[in-house]
């Protein structure tokens, strides 16, 4: 046998050990599979700089390439023990067993592992060392093997590295953005007024005024997007209360439901960045919730938890202090979809979203800063972290042709609500542009300004004020731990 053969044998090896796995998981425990439960390992070890990196530089894709780069990394050790185990033949069973180990560990540790979440890699790690010893034993029989001996080395390569591809993919085409079937929800007790129409009627390329839920920005550190069943949710509210109590799908639903235009933003968004979106939102009021089970005095803090194990800390006040932060259970009139949180999430308006919009929420625990830390707070982020002003200038970019055109697009400062938006062409004097409809404090605000573009090249800036007149600042701070901050430039060529 060459070492081509070895190496190969290695490949299809570790490919085939890790189908298997990425099957078994999926019968057993869909986080349990090698590669979902390794790649979520390492979005909780990595640094917060690296995940904002990704987050920058893959976008939305930053998931995909994780998992492709640990299948690659396997199947790298897989050629290495194929080699290697030409001298030394427990190189196999021991580069088996520590990937299975590593496996096994990366899925005993997830916050959701089951009892059987051992299995998916113990198997793996069996049918790899399996099929290298396999390999081995046949080329000792055959220390001469004429060449037709044995399938095709091709074919095999072929079909192993399609199985595996299937594998990884069925593992990770969740339930797709549709709301599961079958759920339907009461009418809010305080409905919202109907949507006033927006800009984007009439000013083409500005942001819609309610984004499609299609098109809304997904973050979160979950691999696999958690599919729980409503039946056997709850929600548990406890911690520093005199009455703890926990409520079931049904429950929740019976209770008075508000619905309210609110923005989310992500605390990563780039200046100009895609990670914002507005929408009406149909929940419980937190305060509500509060109400009920009567926070302690000397809590400060109320710890909302996952299914998957991430968590956020809202300020007490703030979930107290009037605004509509709600247990959401509907985006645009729909159930939630699994991608952002079914069947409930927090919604908080005004705070960004790692301090105070938890998706696939089970408790809310009232406590204090001092005892509990939460995902994104041990890693380095600030506790308050309220939405910053920001404009994004959506229109236009590249290059457009000389003559009458409009500069347009979004600004926000949740729960401040925006006030006014300038525009400044090549460092000339600021001006102000027009707003669109008023949709409150809590929602972003479309704006646009007629704009006669001459041609070269030309330097376009944006920037907001709050509602209470106070101005974006000019420079991008640092982005850890507040989040960036800043006018958003853009370069247009004006042919
Ligand atoms: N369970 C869970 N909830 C989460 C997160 C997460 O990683 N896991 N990310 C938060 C962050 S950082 C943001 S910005 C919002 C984004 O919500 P969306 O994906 O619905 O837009 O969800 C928040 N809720
Ligand atoms: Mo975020």
């Amino acid at each position: 046998m060459t070492r081509l053969d070895s190496g190969l044998a290695g490949l299809t090896a570790a490919g085939a050990g890790l189908a298997a796995g990425q099957v078994l998981g999926a019968l057993v425990a869909p986080g349990s599979a090698p590669l979902v439960a390794v790649g979520s390992a390492v979005i909780d070890l990595a640094p917060p700089a690296l995940k904002e990196w990704a987050a920058s530089t893959l976008g939305t894709a930053d998931k995909a390439v994780l998992v492709a780069v640990v299948a690659l990394a396997v199947g790298v050790l897989g050629v290495l023990a194929g080699l290697g185990s030409r001298r030394w033949r427990p190189l196999g069973d021991l580069t088996a067993a520590l990937l299975g180990a590593t496996g096994i560990a990366a899925a005993l540790t997830r916050p959701d592992a089951g009892p059987l979440a051992f299995l998916p890699s113990l198997a793996a790690a069996l049918v790899a060392a399996g099929i290298l010893r396999w390999h081995h034993r046949r080329a000792s029989t055959l220390s001469h093997p004429p060449d037709h001996a044995g399938p095709d080395r091709r074919l095999v390569l072929t079909a192993g590295a399609g199985v595996a591809a299937a594998a990884v993919t069925a593992t990770f085409s969740g339930a797709g953005g549709r709301p599961p079937a079958g759920v339907t929800l009461p009418s809010a007790a305080t409905p919202a007024p109907p949507l006033p129409a927006g800009l984007e009627a009439t000013v083409a390329g500005v942001t819609p005024l309610r984004t499609p839920v299609k098109d809304f920005y997904r973050i979160d550190t979950a691999l696999l997007v958690p599919q729980l069943d409503p039946g056997a949710w709850r929600l548990d509210v406890t911690g520093m209360v005199a009455r703890p109590f926990s409520l079931s799908w049904d429950e929740l639903l019976a209770l008075p439901m508000i619905e309210r235009d609110i923005t989310l933003t992500c605390v990563s968004n780039e200046i100009g960045g895609p990670y914002c979106g507005s929408t009406r939102w149909t929940g419980v009021r937190v305060a509500d919730l509060l109400a009920r089970a009567q926070p302690s005095p000397g809590a400060d803090q109320v710890l909302s938890a996952s299914t998957d194990g991430f968590t956020a800390s809202t300020p007490l006040a703030v979930l107290l202090d009037g605004r509509d932060a709600m247990v959401a259970i509907a985006m645009d009139g729909r159930p939630l979809t699994p991608e952002h949180g079914f069947p409930a999430r927090l919604v908080t308006p005004g705070l960004y979203g790692y301090v105070g919009a938890t998706k696939w929420l089970t408790r809310l625990t009232v406590t204090t800063f001092a005892a509990e830390q939460a995902y994104w707070t041990t890693r380095g982020w600030a506790e308050q972290a309220p939405v910053k002003t920001a404009t994004r200038l959506d229109t236009p970019t590249g290059r457009i042709l000389a003559g009458a055109t409009v500069v347009a697009g979004v600004a926000w400062a949740t729960h401040r609500g925006v006030s006014r938006v300038q525009v400044q062409v090549d460092g000339g004097p600021w001006q102000d542009a027009r707003l669109g409809p008023d949709v409150g404090l809590d929602y972003w605000r479309q704006w646009y300004l007629p704009w006669n573009a001459t041609s070269g090249r030309h330097r376009l800036a944006a920037r907001a004020f709050d509602g209470s007149g106070v101005p974006q600042p000019a420079a991008v701070q640092g982005v850890l731990p507040d989040g960036p901050t800043g006018y958003h430039v853009v370069d247009v060529d004006v042919a």
